[in-house]
């Protein structure tokens, strides 16, 4: 280093890199996110930087089983210890199948031992001052991993060993308060759950929850997990709504609860679980931070426990973008100063929510969050909303069950609804192209696929120019909704456009992106056939939910509860009837689609075909405004009268929630009501 005497000396910041650690793979050669190919971008990319040059190379190791055991139990070390060996040939793919995400090959234990080590090698030459800073590049990751389970790619908890490795083996560092900040887009459960009584340990995460839809899935990565005993207060949880979270979100959530919380906490030493699936064009996070962003981000961290971070590598699965964005990293912890960038935008309308929500939660443990925030950044004249609502929320569907909410659309700068409106798209469910839909959906990444993760970054960019303008010219169009089943009930319909859940919703929805109530609710009957059908939804578990044959017949009659909402509303209601992972930057249902159905009286949305929901049904009008409804295919209808497909009745609180639509709505007496749902169960269709 060429610094002169007077200036302070350059940081001395450790590097780990291993090629052994590239020995866990997929038994199969089967494409995987996590894979060796993330570590070796990340070096490779380093290396052309000449950043090794300037780091100090640290010893790679792999850790003892004693220290594991300080946060693994022994069955669970003995698994990964054993994993690899010949006499597991034949046990591996099963054992694996049995676990969360999970793969196991010959050099998993290997790689497994070499992360935690290295990790721990990291985290003490930082806390003994023989570093200042740290990088890991590892991998397995750790965060998701449990006690007893490896879960999530993760096969040991590497950060968590560490922090234990410092609190228990290494008492005379004197690192009494570790503050872990896992950034990766991720909740980290399995390290929550291991310091989840120790005050010794904070743990900070922001990742992205979707209601607790996102992986992995569940209540734990709620900002309502704050800790126990001994260790409330010491567990912080920054739950994002929904994708597209970019730089301004996680910036103002540094600002707002980190930095202050960080102030009042004083670290000894700082771990980051340091994954970059936020990062903008992973295929897994659906997330927008920029490698500036991660810079400012560690930056903000620097003035804490005189600097003392060690960066342990999570997920990031875009090689590119994971690469640039540890560069950004290294060269912040070796300059002290952020990369060059800026970013654009603010805040989403929804971050300034959750951090309100976790401020709230936990102002009697950190009392600056008492502190009401600066009305003005609460108050904002344009308010910021992520594009569609095509995330794991809430419906009677399980289409989505096991794919990734992969490819969310990026932000770019301008987010205003513009004054242009564009043509709207045109499903050309006539002629079978589905056109423009039917294209982003090719691109889609399929999970598993090597060529849609390389994919990946181009879909994101030519996507990121968001078109919002359909929703502002579809928000001015009026249509009649039909409901035939829960809906009938105004609080659970009222899920559907304001978020949240009514009791018997295992899940609450999303919401519509215009909350506004429905401007009209009116009661119908219709000549449909109402049936209850499938075995299983996730939104009410075992049970039918209710479908609507979409042919018409004179002898039957069906109540229905039709409420005036926008077409831009009734876009998001079939987006989360039909539980899609996707996102779309063209309506589902246009105006000239209604046309179509003025005429054809159904339609099937190509887009969403795997929904049970997806074909629209025109039954007519109402002071000039069709009415339409959606229900499953003709199809689908045949396939329940073969028994191909699974008839069933409703489960209880599902039936309940039709009841009191029906009570609340109809002149029925209870009697009635509880005949014409029964009625509707026995008979067959
Ligand atoms: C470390 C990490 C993600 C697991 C996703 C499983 N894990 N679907 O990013
Ligand atoms: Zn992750």
């Amino acid at each position: 280093m060429n610094s002169s005497p007077e200036d302070r000396r350059s940081a001395h910041v450790g590097l780990a890199y291993d090629e052994r650690m590239c020995l866990h793979a997929t038994p199969d050669g089967e494409s995987h996110p996590e894979n060796p190919e993330r570590i070796r971008a990340i070096w490779r990319k380093l290396e052309a930087e000449g950043i090794p040059d300037r780091c100090i190379l640290l010893k790679i190791k792999e850790a003892e089983d004693a220290i594991i055991a300080s946060v693994h139990t022994r069955n669970h070390i003995k698994l990964i210890r054993n994993i690899s060996s010949k006499k597991f040939d034949s046990r591996r793919l099963m054992i694996a199948s049995k676990l969360n995400s999970i793969y196991f090959n010959e050099g998993s234990s290997k790689a497994a031992y070499l992360a935690a080590g290295t990790v721990i090698e990291a985290t003490e030459n930082v806390a003994n001052g023989n570093l200042d800073s740290a990088i890991a590049v590892v991998r397995p990751p750790g965060h998701h991993a449990e006690a007893n389970e490896a879960m999530g790619f993760c096969l040991f908890n590497n950060v968590a060993i560490a922090a234990s490795y410092l609190l228990n083996e290494r008492a005379e560092l004197s690192m009494r308060r570790i503050l872990i900040v896992d950034w990766d887009v991720h909740h980290g459960n399995g390290t929550q759950n291991m310091f989840y009584s120790d005050p010794r340990v904070l743990y900070f995460s922001v990742h992205r929850f979707d209601f607790g839809s996102f992986y992995p899935a569940g209540s734990d990565g709620s900002h309502c997990m704050i800790g126990e005993d001994q260790g409330v207060g010491y567990n912080i949880n920054v739950p994002w709504e929904h994708g597209q979270c970019g730089d301004a979100d996680y910036l103002a959530v540094w600002d707002h609860i980190l930095i202050p919380v960080a102030e009042a906490y004083n670290p000894d030493i700082i771990l980051i679980s340091a994954g970059f699936d936020a990062a903008m064009g992973d295929p897994l996070g659906g997330c927008c931070v920029t490698p500036y962003g991660y810079s400012v981000m560690l930056k903000r961290l620097m003035k804490f426990a005189d600097g003392k971070i060690v960066l342990a590598l999570e997920g990031g699965y875009n090689l590119n973008s994971l690469a640039n964005s540890v560069f950004a990293c290294a060269k912040t912890l070796l300059e002290g100063s952020p990369i060059v960038g800026n970013f654009e935008g603010r805040p989403f309308e929804s971050t300034w929510r959750v951090i309100n929500e976790v401020r709230n939660e936990l102002k009697t443990y950190w009392p600056v969050f008492s502190i009401d925030l600066p009305e003005e950044i609460l108050i904002s004249n344009v308010e910021r909303y992520p594009i569609q609502a095509g995330i794991n929320s809430s419906s009677d569907s399980d289409v989505e069950k096991d794919l990734e909410p992969s490819n969310a659309i990026n932000f770019s700068s301008n987010n205003d609804v513009g004054d242009l409106i564009l043509p709207l798209s045109k499903l050309n469910v006539d002629d079978g192209d589905s056109g423009e839909l039917s294209h982003l959906r090719s691109q889609q990444n399929q999970p598993g696929t090597s060529e849609a993760y390389e994919n990946s970054k181009e879909v994101t960019t030519e996507t990121c120019n968001d078109l919002f303008h359909w929703r502002s010219s579809l928000s001015k169009i009026d249509v009649w909704y039909g409901s035939y089943g829960s809906n009938m009930w105004k609080p659970r319909f009222l899920c559907y456009i304001e978020g949240g859940k009514v009791e018997g919703m295992t899940k609450p929805c999303r919401g519509a992106m215009d909350k506004t109530p429905p401007k009209d609710i009116i009661w119908k009957s219709v000549p449909h056939r109402l049936f209850f059908a499938r075995s299983y939804s996730n939104t009410w578990g075992h049970g039918g939910v209710a479908f609507l044959n979409p042919q018409s017949n004179i002898n039957d009659k069906s109540y229905m509860c039709i409420y005036r909402i926008t077409l831009e509303q009734f876009n998001d209601l079939l987006i989360q009837e039909n539980a899609t992972t996707e996102q779309f930057e063209s309506p589902l249902v246009d105006s000239r689609d209604i046309e179509f159905l003025v005429k054809s009286s159904f339609m099937s949305v190509e887009s969403i075909k795997g929904g049970w929901y997806s074909n629209i049904l025109y039954l007519g009008e109402q002071d000039g405004i069709p009415i339409l409804t959606m229900t499953c295919s003709l199809s689908d209808v045949e396939k329940f009268k073969s028994g191909e497909l699974p008839v069933c009745a409703p489960p209880k609180a599902y039936e309940n929630t039709l009841l009191k639509g029906l009570l609340e709505g109809t002149e029925l007496s209870s009697e009635e009501a509880i005949g014409y749902l029964k009625d509707a169960v026995a008979r067959n269709l």
